[in-house]
């Protein structure tokens, strides 16, 4: 028999899980897809190679992709499986139950099976024998670090969890608590976005587990295995994003909304059409606002935009047809005869140049969920307002992982509507100096703790059980 060693872990390549794989077919080629993740991970995987294991999104992609510095692993789902395991268990029962039960979750066996099908293909995917850094995301795949585990995959896992993680007697409703705790507990390290997510997270071990210790911030399991966990906020690469705002496209994208808007002030709220997002609430913040200042009805804006999210699922078309309703109203009372509407609302993403002069553009920027893992338009709105010399303030809620970071924000519950709309009064009337003031030392903050401090803290090396194997 011999040894051969491997190298060390911060060498291994990131080998990722992921719902989705992070690309997207054009006419005739395969390109990077936009979202935070993909742009999050690309760094690490560019500087120590990789794999990306995720969802094909029932499409023949490819291992490798010109130009991508990563082998994309596909899974293969049937259409009943995307149906039970995304648009259900995910979706309706893990997605509410995780943003604290803002929607009523669905608890359903079925999708569960299916569920956890789904997770034994994405590790029936992994070469156990590869040696590499296991980094599972998110809620999708909550029993994977279990199942590679099981199979003894051969270096460190880590889990990341993207949305937050509720206190014990709201995760307790889940059926199947117990399993999917321990799929988590599979992992080395367990992280979060903060300290609050982390602590729910071991209360509700300690609570609902009985073969383990909870001590301190560690896990102790039955078999003598320890779980460390971690609160480890994601970010925004804010230098980048700093650049980005200031090119000859976004300045002319914002030449032609100043001339479109002027002499208004612009609010903005900038979100997936998702009920954890508190579009509703913004609205009848700005509705109740327009009600009491009449004067504002000339002199403000707002724009929503909104990304169309999970129409496959009930309450997400609801919700579009709760929001169109709420935005008709409000224009329908407020528009004064021969004026521009009060409520600009698009229903669609837009291009990344657009987004950066829309952020440049506003005056404040509204986030208001009900309850957010992190929020990342808040970051990148104060980054480009304090890149481009712009005076915008910021409102943020009391539920979004941001505001522990974020802390010259101007907090808001967003369920109290009047609440709601004096923040909203109080944004449009803070001196210029002050507003300055708040975005400077915000701004130094994400600046301090980028997407790459984010990357450091995960991918950080600590004592892996099985650095040498025998063969
Ligand atoms: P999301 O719920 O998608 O993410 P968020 O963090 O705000 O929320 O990220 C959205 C991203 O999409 C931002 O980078 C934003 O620029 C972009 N985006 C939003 N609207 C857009 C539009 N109309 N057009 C183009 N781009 C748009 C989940 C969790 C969050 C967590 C992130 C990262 O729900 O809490 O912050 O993952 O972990």
């Amino acid at each position: 028999m011999s040894s051969s060693a491997m190298p060390p872990e911060d060498e291994l390549p990131v080998i990722a899980f992921a719902n989705r794989l992070p690309v997207r077919r054009t006419r005739n080629s395969w390109r990077l897809s936009d979202g935070g993740l993909v742009s999050a991970l690309q760094p690490a995987m560019r500087s120590r190679g990789g794999i990306w294991v995720g969802w094909d999104g029932g499409t023949q992609t490819p291992r490798e992709v010109p130009g991508l510095d990563f082998e994309l692993r596909p899974v293969s789902l049937s259409r009943r499986e995307v149906d039970a395991y995304y648009h259900g268990f995910a979706n309706r029962t893990l997605w509410p139950l995780l943003h604290g039960l803002v929607e009523q979750p669905t608890f359903d066996r079925f999708s569960w099976d299916v569920y956890r099908r789904v997770n034994e293909h994405f590790a029936d995917v992994d070469d156990p024998s590869q040696p590499g850094l296991r980094w599972v995301h998110d809620y999708h795949l909550l029993l994977l670090p279990g199942l590679l585990r099981r199979r003894e995959a051969l270096g460190r896992i880590g889990f990341f969890l993207h949305v937050p993680f509720p206190p014990p007697e709201v995760f307790a409703r889940l059926p199947w608590r117990a399993s999917v705790l321990e799929g988590m507990l599979g992992a080395d390290v367990v992280s979060f976005h903060t300290q609050r997510y982390r602590g729910n997270f071991l209360r509700t071990c300690a609570q609902l587990l009985d073969d383990v210790r909870v001590d301190g911030t560690i896990v102790r399991l039955h078999d003598g295995r320890v779980v460390r966990t971690a609160a480890h906020p994601i970010s925004i690469d804010a230098a980048d994003l700093a650049n980005r705002a200031r090119t000859a496209n976004v300045e002319r994208a914002l030449d032609g909304l100043r001339t479109q808007f002027a002499p208004r002030r612009l609010l903005l709220g900038v979100d997936r059409l998702d009920y954890t997002k508190g579009i509703p609430e913004r609205l009848r913040a700005i509705e109740l606002l327009l009600e009491m200042r009449p004067e504002l009805r000339r002199w403000i804006t707002f724009v929503q935009v909104a990304v169309p999210s999970r129409g496959e699922i009930r309450e997400y078309r609801d919700l579009r047809a709760h929001v169109e309703q709420l935005v008709g109203r409000i224009n329908g009372r407020f528009t004064e005869p021969g004026l521009d509407v009060p409520v600009h609302y698009l229903y669609r993403g837009v291009t990344a140049d657009r987004l950066l002069a829309y952020y440049r553009a506003a005056d404040v920027c509204l986030v208001t969920p009900l309850q957010d893992g992190m929020n990342l338009v808040a970051k990148e709105y104060v980054t480009v307002q304090d890149a481009t010399a712009g005076a915008g303030a910021l409102v943020l809620s009391e539920f979004t992982g941001a505001i522990e970071e974020l802390r010259q924000a101007l907090p808001c519950n967003p369920f109290d509507i009047e609440g709601l709309a004096g923040t909203i009064s109080l944004a449009l009337e803070l001196d210029e100096e002050d507003r300055r003031r708040r975005l400077a030392k915000m701004a130094a903050t994400i600046r301090a703790h980028d997407v790459y401090a984010w990357l450091d803290e995960e991918l950080a090396a600590t004592p892996a059980p099985k650095l040498v194997r025998t063969a």
